[in-house]
């Protein structure tokens, strides 16, 4: 029988939280999913805020309780939008359970824990995607459908930089992404996590890996309180356990070559989520601060006029704008989320495949451990392919 509802649990309700009610919130108006997406119910630690939550956002139920939430008969899919100390533990409750599993990424710190949880969902035969959501923004789909239609050629260069600059002040304070047990990594795992999934969807495979972290502001301000990337100060100071930077190089299986750069302390840089890739015909170069635009080089166009062309990809044609509102009406990064819940409805409704799932997630860990190996090697590290 056709699945008519699809009754999503949501856990957190912070920064992610938000983005994704907004976007459980928004797909089933924008979108026409094959099976409407209901917001029953949402579990966070602190039962007051998370009713305050539950009832600002929409959502029908709350819980302070997700162990039992998880497993209701009234929920399809769990969606972790919770911090990922968490991910596999509940990852593997919510498909133990039966329920499709939808995570945040990085999938989970470690590639032993990435392999439970895959084997948990491949077990349970449930659904399940990883939201890198930068896959979906419209022009960074296009640039995938441009690559895959020969556009640019053979890949040669792959160029990844992930900058950001929140924690430039070292009076900023302490807060759990700063922390390895809450984290697992700083920007290596934070930001990379995004370049590496975007390089392999959009290049193939990462196979060798060299590279370093670092960290220059080893002791920050305790926390006092913090929401999303904001936070104030406490009492006394704090050790940091994660990186602020972390740069690699990398040899893709296919031939190809890539640089990789996260960091959070770059002045002025806010979310320059950026890639460049270089082809045997032509280039394509995206970056999130202008997410509607992608640059296309093209050695096909008369020498007259060869240049970078920018792309307003905001065309009915383009993917996922036709949805949204007339040409040159810009989509933010909200949309993005939108796009990863109807995707994920849609693979779930009409039993199909999502994309990226837990392997993809897997993966990117895989890499993520591969360059702090090579770091403690001082060498090239083979990355390992998940199976
Ligand atoms: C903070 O660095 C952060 O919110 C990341 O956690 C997100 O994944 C990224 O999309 C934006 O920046």
């Amino acid at each position: 029988m056709a699945l008519e509802k699809l009754n999503v649990c949501l856990i957190g309700y912070k920064f992610m939280g938000k983005a994704h009610s907004q976007a459980w919130r928004t797909v089933g108006r924008f979108f026409d999913p094959d099976a409407q997406p209901v917001m029953k119910v949402v579990c966070g630690r602190d039962a007051e805020a998370i009713a305050k939550f539950a009832e600002r956002w929409g959502w029908e139920d709350a819980s302070a309780d997700w162990q039992t939430t998880v497993r209701r008969d009234d929920v399809d899919v769990v969606d972790i939008a919770a911090p990922g100390s968490v991910h596999c533990e509940i990852a593997i409750a919510a498909a133990e359970a039966g329920k499709h599993v939808f995570c945040e990424k990085p999938l989970t710190f470690t590639v032993a824990d990435s392999k439970k949880m895959l084997a948990a969902v491949r077990k349970a035969g449930v659904k399940h995607m990883v939201n890198f959501n930068y896959r979906r923004c419209p022009a960074v789909s296009l640039a995938k459908q441009m690559i895959e239609a020969g556009e640019i050629g053979e890949v040669r260069h792959v160029r990844c930089t992930y900058l950001q600059d929140w924690l430039v002040d070292p009076d900023f304070p302490m807060n759990w992404r700063l922390r390895k047990d809450a984290a697992g990594s700083g920007a290596h795992g934070d930001l990379g996590a995004h370049s590496i999934d975007l390089a392999r969807f959009l290049a193939g495979e990462i196979a060798e890996v060299v590279g370093m972290t670092k960290t220059f502001i080893t002791e920050r301000p305790a926390e006092g309180t913090s929401d999303g990337l904001t936070a104030v100060a406490g009492e006394g100071t704090e050790q940091v356990t994660v990186d602020d930077c972390s740069m690699f190089l990398a040899q893709f299986a296919n031939g190809a070559t890539g640089t990789f750069e996260a960091t959070r302390l770059a002045p002025g840089r806010k979310n320059h989520n950026r890639f460049e890739i270089n082809g045997s015909k032509g280039s394509l170069v995206w970056c999130f601060e202008d997410l509607n635009m992608l640059e296309f080089y093209s050695t096909s166009d008369p020498s007259t006029q060869q240049g970078f062309r920018r792309i307003m990809a905001t065309e009915g044609e383009h993917p996922y704008a036709g949805n949204w509102w007339p040409p040159g009406h810009m989509l933010g990064y909200e949309h993005s989320f939108t796009h990863a819940a109807y995707d994920l409805t849609q693979s779930i409704a009409n039993d199909q495949p999502c994309a990226p799932d837990f392997h993809d997630g897997a993966q990117c860990v895989a890499v993520l451990e591969a360059v702090d190996h090579s770091q403690e090697s001082k060498s090239w590290t083979d990355v390992e392919i998940i199976k």
